[in-house]
């Protein structure tokens, strides 16, 4: 083994005589974009297109400020500050073999519970043209059972009461973008990364709800000055573990604390939509269009519903990771039939798009052995995920009369998952913000299966849909009774 260097900005060179680095001066970029949300998915799309446009010794301008909103973040904070906001990229091919590149677009870190202010400032700074969120589908604080802004949440009304010290996305955006309007400064672009359907206009519609209350005198002027696009984010990033950590030192005497993993597909399908300018990053592989409409929509209810259905299946027979429950043939055969079943017939037009190619490439990209994505990251946070991955194509079947039996046998396999333990009996690592609510339905549903369904800020009306809840309550005692592995041949055979 090489000897051992640290991963810093000092090292750069040295480490360039081992892997592919930035060929830019990193010192001469300046900051174009904040980012909130510095985890490895951001670190794996947004910032490796980002780089590699920064290569074109034009491009001068598009930097980003990776911020850390939460607590939760300071690990990945100090670490990237550590590092000078490099990491190394490793991309994992089906073959086994991967590629290792270091990333240097991130060319500063802010920690936002140390210095809101900070944040603010840089927000409204004029050099800044795009603040682009990672946030989670939760992150949006949109209640599925109201439809709205949820006002109850503890960390909104905190935001309300202390403007200069906010916790949430909305409290920095708002007083951002108010110093931006006092100064007579331009908007800027709003650019959601999330994974939910119509991501744009999402943001737009919970950050006005917000500022009609915080700062009413500023809804009109965003309206004016603030873009939103829509975008459709695609690459599957697994968690980064231990081992592929001691990997990167031992292949390549790198010593990275958070390097991150990731497959060799990657998507972006942006609006053109950009208020203050935008990257030339259609050079580097994002696609810009009119509308993203159909990509998200099909994106979202085939890719991330796949994911939550063999994350939840999967996880109750015993798997750790999606590729072993991708190659269990029953499971795989029954997301192929829900795919087939429940989601094509409610996609409607996409044009120039083949969805027979796209299904069969998921399955790939799910059976991918060396991405060995993590069931408990894919089950993780599902109460925020299921309203916008499966419900909509529920909601739609339920519209024309059609089937919602595959989707009800989900969710009746996530009550029973919600209760902790797998069919063996072993217990479940279950992450979510609703984690207890969750489990309490899950204890009274073993009596009554359909309680699971009240909870309405998830499924919204779906325990008022006869079809839905007939299906559902009857997968529900199969699972109970035979199992998920026997369920799933009887309903791939029928
Ligand atoms: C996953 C996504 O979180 C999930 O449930 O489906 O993180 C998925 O891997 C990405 O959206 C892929 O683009």
């Amino acid at each position: 083994m090489e000897n051992i260097i640290k991963l810093n900005q000092k090292n750069l060179a040295e480490i360039a005589t081992r892997i592919p680095c930035p060929t830019y001066d990193r010192s001469k970029i300046k900051t174009g974009i904040v980012h909130v949300g510095i985890g490895g998915f951001h670190r794996a799309h947004e910032a490796l297109y980002t780089d590699q446009l920064l290569h074109d010794p034009s491009v001068t301008d598009w930097g980003i400020c990776g911020v850390a909103l939460l607590d939760f973040d300071t690990k990945i904070y100090n670490i990237l500050k550590e590092q000078d906001g490099l990491y190394t990229l490793i991309v994992k091919e089906l073959d086994g073999t991967h590629t290792t590149r270091v990333i240097g677009s991130i060319v500063e870190c802010l920690f936002a519970p140390e210095n809101p202010i900070k944040v603010i400032e840089k927000m409204a700074s004029p050099e800044v043209k795009i603040i682009s969120l990672t946030i989670t589908e939760g992150g949006y604080n949109y209640n599925e059972a109201t439809k709205a802004f949820d006002f109850s949440n503890p960390l909104i009304q905190h935001d309300l009461e202390h403007p200069q010290a906010p916790k949430t996305i909305f409290g920095y955006v708002a007083q951002a973008l108010k110093l931006r309007k006092e100064r007579g400064l331009k908007g800027c672009t709003i650019q959601s990364c999330d994974n939910i359907q119509g991501n744009g206009h999402m943001t737009k519609r919970m950050l006005l709800s917000y500022v009609k209350r915080a700062e009413p005198d500023l809804t009109g002027w965003i309206e004016a000055n603030v873009s939103f696009p829509n975008a459709m984010v695609d690459r599957i990033t697994p968690a980064t573990s231990p081992v592929d950590i001691a990997n990167l030192t031992e292949t390549t005497g790198i010593d990275d604390a958070w390097p991150v993993v990731c497959e060799p597909f990657k998507q972006w399908v942006v609006e053109d939509d950009f208020s203050a300018g935008r990257p030339a990053w259609e050079t580097v592989g994002a696609q810009f269009v009119d509308d993203v409409v159909p990509y998200e929509k099909m994106k979202l209810s085939l890719l991330n519903a796949g994911h939550s259905v063999l994350g939840i299946l999967g996880a109750l027979v015993g798997y750790d990771t999606i590729d072993e429950a991708v190659g269990n043939p029953n499971i795989s055969a029954f997301l192929n039939h829900y795919m087939d079943v429940e989601v094509t017939p409610v996609l409607g037009d996409l044009e120039g798009i083949n969805l027979k190619d796209y299904k069969q490439s998921l399955l790939k990209r799910f059976g991918n052995i060396n991405i060995k994505d993590q069931i408990d990251r894919i089950c993780s946070e599902s109460s925020a995920k299921f309203p916008i991955f499966i419900l909509p194509t529920v909601n739609a079947q339920l519209e024309k009369n059609g089937s919602v039996k595959l989707a009800a046998f989900v969710t009746a396999a996530w009550a029973i998952y919600s209760l902790g333990k797998d069919e063996q009996g072993n217990a479940l690592t279950i992450k979510d913000a609703m984690k207890d609510v969750l489990h309490e339905k899950a204890e009274a549903s073993i009596e009554r299966p359909q309680t699971f369904l009240d909870l309405e800020s998830i499924f919204g009306t779906l325990k008022d849909a006869p079809n839905f809840v007939e299906a559902y309550t009857e997968a529900y005692r199969n699972i109970v009774n035979r199992g998920v592995e026997e369920c799933v041949k009887d309903l791939n055979s029928n």
